[in-house]
């Protein structure tokens, strides 16, 4: 079949609006009817050709929401009409990882989605009979998209699919973090580096958790509104001081903060955030994706005295079985997902909404079909 699209034919140049062919599922794989996605900043990491596992020509995007059009033999968890969030952390319930009990990177389609392509080995997408990339198991980017069934949460089919389609990513990336990877409890104090979407989804899972002190951190003055009306309580610029923003949390807090969050894609950040954390049992989350072949890097000496470095993907939730319910929280007003949402643009004008991102105009921009 034809679908609209944006395909990204080579790095660091604008997305193509084209209409793309579309293969049938097959085995184990569903025919979704995106009608909305979200950009998140991972999706123009990858276009600006940073990102190891980035291949092109490609069909990005990966927070997004549809409805089934069709499945493929043996799929059994979802049907046509039904509404869907694909996931790019898959959930087979099945693999050693998804039985653990400890984590929620499943490993059933991480090879071949890794590779872009389907669990088979092959592509579903080409044009003018060239094949095309799929893109984080999703690609959210083309109004028609093949997804693996373990790569789609089902959801309430009464959902604004325009607000629910961040659950795909951020929103529950940072909430995620806050509850899985940090646990943080009553009274803790927080810091946050980077308010965009993951970093106020961070301060919305902070005040759910009932933090004291949330410290939100950005370079661009114009965040701290947002981080304010979502619950933070300090704000800091690191360009406002002479010091390494790391000592400046930590006059500001006594001994440092009980978690901090990379929430950018920064190495230098990313060791800021450690050595912020309090000694003896300070821990940082690394949410941030940073570039090839980058490397973080801090003394020893900051481990020895009990400081704890973690990362999370997808705020470790496992998306089959949780995002039905915060789908749910976001209908019942307990999640607002409304102060992301900054942006609205038909799928022809994409290319103005990564502008918007790199601009730091906007939290997230909602692409429409
Ligand atoms: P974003 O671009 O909307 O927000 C980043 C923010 O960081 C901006 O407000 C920017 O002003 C600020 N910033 C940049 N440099 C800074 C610095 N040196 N000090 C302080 N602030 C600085 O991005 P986003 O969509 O919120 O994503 C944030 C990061 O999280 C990205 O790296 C993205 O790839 C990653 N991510 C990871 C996961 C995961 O599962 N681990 C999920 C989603 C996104
Ligand atoms: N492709 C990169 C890694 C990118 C990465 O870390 N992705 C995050 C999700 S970002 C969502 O916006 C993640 O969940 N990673 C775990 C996984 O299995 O991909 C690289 O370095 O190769
Ligand atoms: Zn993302």
């Amino acid at each position: 079949m034809k679908s609209r699209a944006a395909v990204a034919f080579e790095a660091g140049k604008p997305l193509q609006i084209v209409e793309i062919d579309v293969e049938p599922p097959r085995r184990g794989e569903v025919l979704v009817k995106i009608t909305h996605t979200a950009l998140c900043h991972t999706d123009a990491f990858t276009l600006s050709g940073a990102d190891p596992e980035g291949l092109f020509p490609v069909v990005l995007g990966h927070e997004g929401a549809g409805v089934v059009v069709e499945v493929g033999e043996g799929v059994t968890s979802v049907k046509p009409g039904d509404h869907v969030i694909p996931l790019y952390t898959a959930e087979c319930r099945e693999c050693e990882f998804c039985k653990s009990g400890k984590t929620n990177l499943c490993v059933a389609v991480r090879a071949t989605q890794g590779k872009g392509v389907m669990p088979d080995g092959s592509t579903r997408f080409s044009y003018e009979g060239k094949p095309l990339y799929h893109y984080m198991g999703c690609s959210t980017f083309s109004e028609y998209t093949v997804v693996a069934e373990v790569s789609l949460a089902k959801i309430n089919p009464d959902a604004p699919a325009e607000k629910v389609c961040l659950l795909g990513c951020g929103v529950t990336t940072g909430i995620g973090a806050v509850h899985n990877t940090a646990k943080v409890q009553a009274g803790d104090s927080v810091a946050v580096f980077g308010l965009g979407a993951l970093g106020l989804a961070v301060i919305q899972g902070a005040v759910q958790a009932k933090a004291g002190r949330i410290i939100a951190i950005d370079t661009n003055p114009a965040k701290f509104d947002k981080a304010r009306a979502m619950g933070a309580t300090d704000f800091v610029n690191p360009k406002d001081h002479d010091k390494p923003i790391q000592q400046a949390i930590v006059e500001m807090t006594g001994w440092g903060v009980d978690h901090s969050f990379e929430c950018i894609g920064n190495v230098e950040v990313m060791r800021a955030a450690l050595e912020c954390a309090h000694r003896g049992w300070g821990q940082s989350v690394i949410i941030g994706v940073a570039g090839a072949g980058q490397e973080i890097s801090t003394r020893p000496f900051q481990l020895v005295t009990g400081r704890r470095w973690l990362g999370t993907a997808f705020g470790g939730v496992k998306g089959r079985t949780q995002l039905p319910g915060m789908v749910e929280q976001a209908m019942s007003g307990e999640l607002d997902l409304d102060p992301y949402i900054t942006h609205t643009l038909p799928l022809e004008r994409i290319n103005e909404a990564f502008d918007l991102m790199h601009d730091g105009e906007s939290i997230r921009t909602v692409i429409h079909y």
